[in-house]
């Protein structure tokens, strides 16, 4: 029905140790490192990254869980005083890994920086993404990118993690 394979597991989980090992020599080790997922998929790919950096430095490297419903530009201001993180620790002059899967128009990222403001003042905010499939609409670009997918607005790219779908990988279709 149309699906094509961008991603392999495989080649997923090749993809996620390259960008481990890209934060690891871009932070010059992992001290003062803390990773934040945007919710959903975002977090259980932080928490594989959290994982490759374990094995590698011996380090336990916080993950925070991120909600940017509150600071969405498309809908009207969030009344309530929900809190936008779980698993917080501090922040305030860290480095930052902000991650998510896919990176499109931009916009999750400007408030997922709105949210991380609640939280503190990092010295440093990185993006990594495993997918960027073009199409920004906001000054905002990743550091680090699993795979760069070119893709054409009527198409949709999904993202599977086994932790809730039946596997890994990333395929493209048409809508
Ligand atoms: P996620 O929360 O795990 O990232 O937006 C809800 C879900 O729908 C997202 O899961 C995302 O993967 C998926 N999705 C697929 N296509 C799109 C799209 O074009 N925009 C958004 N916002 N989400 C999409
Ligand atoms: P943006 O805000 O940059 O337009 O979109 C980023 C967010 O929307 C990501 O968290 C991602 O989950 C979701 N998203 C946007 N486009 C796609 C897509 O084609 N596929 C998937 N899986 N998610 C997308
Ligand atoms: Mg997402």
């Amino acid at each position: 029905n149309g699906e094509k394979v961008v991603l392999d597991s495989m080649s997923m989980q090749r993809a996620l140790t390259r960008i481990t090992y890209e934060i690891i020599e871009k932070n010059k080790g992992v001290q003062n490192l803390v990773l934040i997922g945007i919710k959903t998929r975002g977090v259980y790919l932080a928490e594989r990254i959290a994982n490759r950096l374990k094995k590698l430095e011996d380090t336990d490297v916080p993950v925070i869980s991120l909600d940017i419903t509150k600071y969405r530009d498309d809908q009207s201001a969030d009344p309530s005083n929900q809190s936008v993180a779980e698993n917080v620790v501090p922040i305030d002059d860290k480095n930052v890994v902000l991650v998510d899967d896919v990176l499109f128009t931009g916009r999750t990222v400007r408030a997922a920086l709105g949210a991380i403001n609640e939280i503190g003042r990092p010295k440093r905010i990185n993006l990594a993404v495993l997918v960027d499939r073009g199409h920004r609409e906001l000054p905002i670009r990743a550091d680090f990118v699993g795979k760069n997918i070119p893709s054409s607005k009527d198409e949709t790219i999904k993202v599977l993690v086994s932790e809730i779908d039946d596997r890994d990988g990333v395929e493209i279709k048409q809508k």
